[in-house]
């Protein structure tokens, strides 16, 4: 036998994802075990694995978000690793500990990172010991005394953003404009905080009006080595959902930013931070201000892949595996631009999800083109998950020629059977606010309504 630490991997997940993380696995030689829902037995990563098993019904609490089905399945499969892609189990510090405590890997940061990033109040802390901008706010969770909550407000300033610990992603916030509206504000998402994570804890933060949602990605591995992959703009979305993303970050100052990918990078080998990690900031006036931390491999990491030439899955494995990262952050630099469009399975308009059978799919290429997708002609998309069904990638010298050959890209995409946001993508893709680049993160929200009043 091998002297590895482990010689299959059983991904936790399904769609593009799935397939990707197989693929990275295949590479190194890894076995690989797929598990699925019985509504994903025709998922494409199924028919590739080593070995596939169903592991419950369709509903996600039952299969892809039920500990104790994949700890069995990696069991009886003789996997001795667990990837869990993003989404479901990827950001469960529950979950990662009891892969821990089975003496399986869980490919990923300890239980312990998880935890701690996963507290926003004690992550801002961290971060703030380790030199990152944070948002001016209360200094961690306020106190029970209405009073002393009046206090901080005040120096904090108004408007702003009552935010739960527990909270992320857009969940658990709420914005205060009038000191009048404090009182209550905090009292609310106190009450759903509890309810919906299990900590009432929340924290108060300056209430940032028009800022870009800039992200820096990070690697680290198990001997102290950290690098920073450049960052990626994801000011596209709508609804906390985001439509495009791209690397670099139209406009901003490549000093600026290196100053705080080196910050990230400090933040991490001051927590012991291991495997793929990305840092959320908020990015007004010329500050980027830290939000939280994502501790998984991110929908949009082939971005960063595209730009650097770092294969992220493949970091991710290696240093499952117990080696170290392929690269030292002398060896990495941003090579032209890149764009991701996220292709949905549902209605260009409305967003209503659009399940279905595919009866058509040619997928674009060329120079400059990746596509990252689950689908396949016939393949039947359910209703069950989320609609993500393709990712559409272009890559250019320039952020000018990215988006020609994302349009291109588009224009060549033959999916039938199914609605899907590509019609959406290709009125972006031509929008004078994109095409100029650098907008806020209400830019989107802002069109698509004004689009709205149009069609009144
Ligand atoms: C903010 C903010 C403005 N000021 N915090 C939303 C998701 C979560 N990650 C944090 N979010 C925000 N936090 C301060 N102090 C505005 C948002 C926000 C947002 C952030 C990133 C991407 C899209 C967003 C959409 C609405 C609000």
């Amino acid at each position: 036998m091998s002297e590895q630490l482990f010689d299959t991997v059983l991904i936790a997940n399904r769609g593009e994802i799935a397939l990707r993380i197989l693929r990275a696995a295949r590479d190194l030689g890894l076995r690989t075990v797929a598990v699925h829902s019985q509504a994903d037995a025709d998922l494409r990563h199924v028919a590739l694995a080593d070995t596939a098993l169903c592991i419950g019904p369709a509903a996600a609490s039952e299969s892809y978000l039920n500990p104790q089905r994949l700890l069995q399945a990696a069991k009886l499969t003789g996997a001795g690793a667990i990837h869990p892609g993003y989404g479901f189990l990827a950001e469960s510090a529950h979950f990662a500990q009891a892969v821990e405590e089975a003496g399986l890997v869980f490919v990923g940061p300890t239980s312990a990172s998880i935890r701690l990033m996963g507290d926003k109040v004690s992550a801002k802390q961290a971060m703030l010991e380790a030199g990152v901008p944070c948002v001016p706010g209360s200094p961690g969770a306020l106190p029970a005394d209405a009073e002393t909550v009046r206090e901080l407000a005040e120096a904090c300033g108004y408007p702003l953003i009552v935010k739960a610990s527990g909270g992320g992603g857009g969940r658990g916030m709420r914005i205060v404009h009038d000191p009048r509206e404090l009182d209550e504000a905090v009292a609310m998402t106190r009450e759903e905080a509890g309810r919906a994570f299990g900590n009432p804890e929340v924290y108060l933060e300056k209430f940032l009006e028009h800022p870009r949602h800039i992200e820096i990605q990070v690697m680290a591995d198990g001997f102290g080595n950290v690098v920073w992959l450049g960052e990626r703009d994801c000011s596209m979305q709508r609804r906390h959902q985001k439509i495009i993303e791209e690397s670099p970050a139209p406009g901003v100052d490549r000093q600026a930013i290196t100053a705080i990918g080196e910050r990230c990078v400090r933040a991490c080998q001051l927590i012991g931070y291991r495997g793929a990690g990305t840092f959320e900031f908020l990015y007004e006036n010329g500050e980027f201000y830290f939000i939280e931390m994502n501790t998984r491999v991110q929908v949009e990491h082939p971005v960063t892949e595209l730009v650097t030439g770092v294969d992220i899955v493949r970091e991710q494995l290696l240093v499952a595996l117990g080696k170290p990262l392929s690269v030292r952050q002398e060896q990495i630099s941003l090579s032209g631009h890149a764009i991701e469009c996220r292709i949905n399975a549902e209605d260009p308009f409305s967003f209503a999800p659009a399940p279905g059978t595919v009866t058509r799919w040619v997928a674009p290429g060329g120079p400059g083109i990746r596509i990252d997708t689950h689908l396949y002609a016939g393949y039947r998309v359910p209703p069950y998950y989320d609609s993500l069904v393709a990712k559409f990638l272009a890559h250019g010298a320039n952020r000018e020629q990215a988006i020609k050959r994302m349009r291109g890209a588009l224009a060549e995409a033959d999916l039938g059977g199914i609605k899907s946001s590509i019609p959406l993508h290709q009125r972006l893709m031509d929008e004078p606010g994109f095409v100029a680049g650098g907008f806020d993160i209400h830019h989107l929200e802002r069109y698509l309504n004004q689009d709205q009043e149009v069609s009144k």
